[in-house]
């Protein structure tokens, strides 16, 4: 007769589970944009051929602006109005920036490639 006794000891392990609590004194900015230096606004369009926010705001000035491509089409960023004096045109995940001259007011922003503006890439510039 076989009689085998397994004697498993389980070694007591005391885990003192420190729960680390980090103090974060850091300043939340809750804004409709990314966080970019003032003066500068930057639009991000994807291939749904829309860009990533309605509305867009900016210091009035020497607007600096810059388009990110989170998507492979090509796509183009014109002011209304000031489409003679820049075009911004991204594909293959570019980035391209561009400046204007803006005073405070309302924009429109759009992508003047047929049939863009219309499917939805379209947005609205406050200058302020
Ligand atoms: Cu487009």
């Amino acid at each position: 007769m076989n009689s085998k006794t397994i004697s498993l000891k389980l070694p007591a392990l005391l885990l003192g589970s420190t729960l680390l609590l980090t103090a974060c004194g850091g300043e939340t900015t809750k804004g409709p944009a990314a966080p970019v230096a003032p003066g500068t606004v930057r639009v991000v369009a994807d291939d749904s051929q829309d860009f990533a926010q309605d509305r867009y705001q900016v210091v009035a000035g020497q607007v600096r602006i810059e388009y990110v491509l989170d998507g492979f089409q090509v796509h183009t960023l014109v002011v209304e109005g000031f489409e003679e004096e820049m075009r911004l045109e991204v594909a293959n995940g570019e980035t391209e920036v561009g400046t204007l001259p803006l005073a405070a007011g309302r924009y429109v922003l759009y992508c003047d490639i047929p049939g863009h503006r219309e499917a939805g890439m379209e947005a609205q510039l406050l200058v302020e």
